[in-house]
């Protein structure tokens, strides 16, 4: 059956939530607090990239209006941003409680609040359903569920209607009726829990894959220094049907994996392998440091060029990137710093063409794996110094290698 739905937040989460809701014949209204976004949608415009979005708003527009404000709904849906007070670890619930604030004085009894932003285990119980009881009803009286969102930027529309999906429910009537909301899209399974087991199980997803590329960063690391190729290495280990180690990198960026470990962790103090995950990964921009040194030992003014600075490749998100560190550690010792990057135009250093973004300079270091590096053809390359490092095994190294080109790859003991 059909139901208005008010989602609040339209990011990266919301609006794709928002849009496939509308498309399956609900009437949806995206709230968000940023007036430009929502002028821009109701003008047609889509403010994100991701695969298959303009589409959708094109299938969805009849039933989708933006708004700043919320009004009365059946169902009023939370996705909004959950920061980490990055300095002190922990989360910063500011906007789930405002988003909370804006939905208690319309809840009337029998709507349903789902809340789908990550939060800390027991955030629902603790934090939001006490505002939300400040409508005069009690938890029950509405509906309310932990519906986590695990779709990964680049596929999220792919992933929100095909993966499992979680959902945790106060009471079994919650349960039911989230339930039968999201059965209007997901084609995955719907595993139904407890509302803290909901907001665990999304964190402790993160948190594996944190530990795991931790692991593959160190075992880089080690394969440096014995002169092997850690790639190579990997890739035989995984042909063990039990074994899925991830790939190294230039450190963990966006705002789940290098975060959730952080929410995990917060009301507890029984971590270990958790936070020295959290340390290698984060450590990474600083080992990426020392093989630019030794690649550029002795030239003078070194100039350096990264390139991308989204996070990971093919999306235009530099939240948590690991480029940052990078530039500002290669700046403290001097090196002048250059950006290319093809998905991203607003970042906290100039984004230049390719071909401004590589004169005078002595070496590319990849940070990011877009699809569009392995495209350019290195002979084109008009630098002072031809070096490269490639810390994402992107590259087709034998053709950069033609080209006159010093390859270093993270991970492996021997330059080629
Ligand atoms: N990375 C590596 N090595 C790898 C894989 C990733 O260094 O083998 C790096 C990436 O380059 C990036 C970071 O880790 O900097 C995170 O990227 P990602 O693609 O692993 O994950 P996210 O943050 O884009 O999305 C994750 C997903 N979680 C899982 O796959 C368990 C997604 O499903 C979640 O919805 C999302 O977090 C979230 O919102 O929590």
């Amino acid at each position: 059956m059909s139901k208005t739905i008010t989602v609040l937040g339209l990011g990266y989460i919301g609006l794709p939530t928002a849009l496939l809701f509308a498309k399956a014949g609900h009437m949806v209204k995206g709230v968000d607090i940023n007036k430009r976004v929502v002028d821009s949608l109701n003008k047609g415009h889509i403010h994100l990239e991701e695969n298959g979005l303009p589409e959708l708003f094109k299938d969805a527009k009849n039933n989708f209006s933006a708004t700043t404000t919320v009004g009365s709904s059946d169902v009023f849906l939370i996705a909004v941003p959950t920061p980490l007070e990055k300095s002190i670890h922990v989360s910063d619930l500011t906007y789930v409680k405002s988003a909370a604030e804006m939905i208690f004085p319309h809840l009337k009894r029998g709507n349903l609040v789902i809340l789908e932003s990550t939060v800390t285990p027991g955030a629902s119980e603790k934090l939001v359903i006490p505002i939300l009881e400040k409508s005069g009803l009690v938890a029950g009286e509405f509906l309310y569920a932990h519906c986590p969102e695990r779709a990964i930027p680049g596929k999220t529309l792919e992933e929100m209607v095909n993966n499992d999906r979680i959902i945790g429910g106060f009471n079994n009537e919650s349960t039911l009726v989230a339930k039968n909301l999201y059965i209007s899209y997901v084609k995955g399974k719907i595993h139904t829990v407890d509302v803290k087991t909901a907001e665990f199980a999304k964190l402790i997803e993160n948190t594996y894959r944190d530990v795991n590329i931790a692991l593959a960063n160190e075992l880089a690391q080690i394969a440096e220094t014995a002169g092997i190729d850690v790639w190579k290495a990997i890739a035989l280990a995984n042909k063990h049907p039990r074994v899925n180690i991830h790939s190294p990198g230039p450190g963990v960026g966006g705002h789940c994996i290098a975060v959730d470990p952080w929410f995990l962790t917060e009301n507890s103090s029984k971590w270990g392998i958790i936070q020295l995950a959290r340390e290698i990964n984060d450590a990474m921009p600083n080992h990426v440091l020392q093989l630019v040194r030794s690649l550029l030992a002795g030239v003078k003014d070194p100039v350096i060029t990264i390139f991308g600075v989204a996070y990971k490749g093919n999306v235009d998100d530099t939240r948590e990137t690991p480029a940052l560190k990078f530039i500002k550690l290669a700046e403290n010792e001097g090196f002048v710093v250059k950006c290319y990057d093809p998905h991203i135009k607003q970042f906290e250093y100039p984004i230049l063409p390719l071909d401004q973004a590589v004169e005078g300079s002595d070496c590319i270091i990849i940070i990011t794996d877009h699809d569009e590096f392995k495209k350019i053809n290195p002979a084109n390359l008009c630098m002072r110094r031809r070096n490269v490092l490639d810390t994402r095994n992107l590259l087709d190294h034998s053709l950069w290698t033609k080209c006159g080109f010093e390859v270093k790859i993270l991970g492996t003991g021997t330059k080629r």
